[in-house]
């Protein structure tokens, strides 16, 4: 009977209240969730949230970020006492349940109970993080994000002075991947220094990545009304502008070609975004200017898509300009609109863009070129293989991998919109004044004129480095750019191009190579032969064990490039090596091994998940040893 009061007392107040939690032996103990999920409400209004696709992890954990941003802005404490975080999760479950009914936010994702009570292990309140942050810097977020973050210019510099925050000075351990050191810095700002608070729509958006829609459900039909009219008004108003400017263009034209002038600037309805942003527009002229007119003794670097060139602009300062070739009028228009996105993507470990030139000339064609900072170090190409003497430190190759990879997760999980990369290899990895590893050319690979088909054409070139479920079924995911990660890695490891060709002419892949010596026990002789200052064995087989992870041929056994980041900053371990499906060109044993497994059933298993696990046990795996392999092959999951 009172079992039975205490089950409708219960739904009563998870109904009503925030749930208190049971205790184990069944006592009711009065703690109540402190977070205040009704903001989300608010914010959601009637639309519904998108929790359940694969990236609903990810914005599961931008709501908890948002929700704990209002809570510290109301206590002065980033967490909530752990002994709250099973009532937490319970209040944000019925939450979520309301869109997605048959979604279990904990077990989907992953999460840990105490997760969403735990972070950022040397900091819990807001006095704390501001003595750990230097008033310069804080400042410096204050100039920024102390304002509307609705657009991407003013997003853009507010993320930027938060990540550069991050990267110095959020470096700490954390527990879990709700809250980790880094996520500390936009909950901060969200709470404290914009004026809006989290939960304004435009700083939900810019600093958590979530995208709200109006909530007013009563004026929404006379919005959309009005919406309309605006929509038939603003398409009448671009009917005549556009009719006089096609008219002003065609007597343009004809006065151009009478007079014979060189170049023009088209004029281009998207120029108005010009002053919205911080990118530059330039004029070819500029350009011209700026390169010598494009002379050879500028050039620095060649590619498919075209020439780099450096430059330096009127200011002094000294620039990397990028010249597509091929180009149409036609694409402009997403072009610009490309160039304007990745313009706002910015992070200490990306390349930063500056500006754009779209033009036509008489003699050389349309235009389009694309002006970046200059890289003093060059790429990692160069260094890696060029002839330039000096090898780089492990410290070095250390700092040069962990950049990269803060670099990837920032394109996968930071940047809004989410960015893959496509094409990421040891040359399109630069290198500042301080070795600070910079990833170029992201949100480009579209552009490039020949797209997909120059894989195939000059296999070469790329072919290494691209993940095989793209390759073979342009299959594209974040777990691509992993791959392609995990083979620059071990390119930096090994000091060993990507494809080589062995004695008799046939190609070998530098991923195969590292495998067949990870998987007989020698991980180590993986590490380029005279590497100077080499680190502890423990930490250069760690880094080989992720390589060989990230560029495992299965894309589910991949980790996700916040995870790499995680096991290269802290303790943790790097999860056992899944065996890989029979490759293309077998070796006999691989076959033999391979169906001695069928028998048992390992290989034949739908997600694949029969972890190689790396241990003492582990000698070398000659020919005659298929017993014995088959009983290492050990299931994880
Ligand atoms: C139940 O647990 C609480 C603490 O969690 C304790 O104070 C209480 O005495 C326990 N009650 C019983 C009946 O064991
Ligand atoms: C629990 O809280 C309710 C009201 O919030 C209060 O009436 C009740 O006395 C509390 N019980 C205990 C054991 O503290
Ligand atoms: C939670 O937030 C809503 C809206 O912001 C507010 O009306 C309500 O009072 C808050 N509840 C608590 C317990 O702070
Ligand atoms: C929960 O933890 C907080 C802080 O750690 C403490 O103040 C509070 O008394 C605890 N509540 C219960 C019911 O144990
Ligand atoms: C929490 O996660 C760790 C691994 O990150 C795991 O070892 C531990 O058992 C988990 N704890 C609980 C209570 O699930
Ligand atoms: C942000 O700007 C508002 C209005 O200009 C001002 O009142 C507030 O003090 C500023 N906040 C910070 C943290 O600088
Ligand atoms: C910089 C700093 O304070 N680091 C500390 C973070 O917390 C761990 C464990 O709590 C300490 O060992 C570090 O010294």
């Amino acid at each position: 009977m009172l079992l039975l009061f205490y089950h409708l007392l219960f739904f009563f107040t998870l109904l009503t209240f925030p749930l208190p939690s049971l205790s184990a032996n069944g006592t009711l103990l009065n703690v109540t969730c402190p977070l205040n999920f009704t903001v989300l409400r608010d914010l959601y209004g009637g639309a519904k949230p998108s929790f359940d696709s694969s990236s609903g992890c990810q914005s599961i954990r931008q709501t908890l970020r948002l929700v704990q941003s209002d809570y510290i802005r109301r206590t002065g404490f980033f967490l909530s006492p752990l002994n709250s975080s099973e009532a937490c999760w319970d209040a944000f479950q019925s939450f979520v349940n309301e869109f997605e009914p048959n979604f279990n936010v904990r077990s989907s994702c992953g999460f840990n109970t105490s997760w969403i009570s735990q972070g950022c292990v040397n900091i819990t309140t807001r006095s704390q993080f501001e003595q750990l942050v230097p008033n310069r810097v804080l400042q410096d977020v204050r100039t920024n994000c102390n304002q509307s973050l609705e657009n991407n210019s003013p997003c853009a510099l507010c993320l930027t002075s938060l990540s550069s925050l991050q990267a110095s000075y959020l470096t700490g351990p954390s527990i879990g991947n709700i809250f980790p050191c880094t996520s500390y810095s936009l909950i901060y700002a969200a709470a404290f220094v914009n004026q809006y608070g989290p939960t304004d729509p435009g700083t939900a958006q810019c600093l958590f990545s979530l995208k709200f829609t109006s909530k007013d459900s009563n004026g929404k039909k006379r919005k959309i009304v009005i919406a309309i009219v605006v929509i038939v008004c603003v398409l009448g108003l671009f009917l005549v502008i556009g009719g006089f400017w096609y008219y002003w263009r065609l007597t343009k034209k004809k006065k151009m070609r009478k007079r014979n002038i060189s170049t023009t600037e088209m004029a281009s309805g998207l120029d108005s975004m010009k002053g919205s942003t911080t990118l530059i527009r330039y004029t070819f002229d500029d350009i011209k200017k700026a390169t010598r007119n494009f002379s050879r003794d500028n050039m620095i670097g060649r590619g498919g898509y075209g020439n780099v060139y450096k430059g330096v602009l009127p200011d002094g300062s000294e620039v990397a300009l990028k010249r597509f070739k091929n180009c149409s009028v036609a694409g402009d228009a997403s072009f610009t609109h490309e160039v304007q996105v990745i313009a706002s993507v910015r992070h200490v470990n990306l390349v930063a863009l500056r500006g754009y030139c779209t033009a036509t000339t008489n003699f050389e064609g349309h235009q389009r070129i694309i002006v970046c900072d200059l890289m003093k170090n060059g790429s990692l190409h160069d260094h890696l293989f060029g002839s330039n003497g000096k090898k780089l430190s492990w410290p070095m190759r250390q700092r040069i991998a962990l950049g990269t990879a803060r670099g990837l997760a920032y394109l996968h999980y930071g940047a809004q919109p989410t960015i893959i990369h496509r094409d990421i290899k040891a040359s399109n990895i630069l290198l500042d004044e301080m070795f600070e590893a910079k990833v170029a050319d992201f949100g480009l690979a579209k552009f490039n004129p020949e797209g997909m088909t120059h894989m195939s054409t000059r296999v070469a070139g790329t072919m290494g480095y691209v993940a095989p479920e793209y390759a073979l079924y342009g299959q594209l995911t974040e777990r691509s750019d992993v791959f392609s990660f995990g083979v620059v890695l071990l390119e930096l490891l090994s000091g060993r191009k990507a494809l080589q060709t062995d004695e008799e002419g046939q190609p070998s892949a530098l991923t195969d190579w590292a495998w067949s010596l990870v998987r007989t026990g020698r991980p180590l002789d993986v590490i380029e032969d005279g590497l100077p200052e080499p680190g502890s064995p423990e930490v250069l087989e760690k880094y080989v064990l992720i390589a060989v992870l990230c560029s495992h041929p299965q894309l589910y056994a991949r980790p996700t490039m916040d995870q790499v980041v995680k096991m290269m900053e802290t303790e943790t371990s790097v999860p056992s090596i899944p065996e890989r499906p029979i490759p293309l060109v077998a070796e006999r044993t691989d076959i033999e091994r391979s169906v001695s497994n069928c028998g048992s059933g390992n290989l034949s298993s739908p997600t694949g998940y029969q972890a190689y696990t790396f241990g003492s046990e582990l000698q070398s795996s000659s020919s005659k040893e298929e017993g014995s392999t088959g009983s290492r092959i050990v299931s994880t999951d």
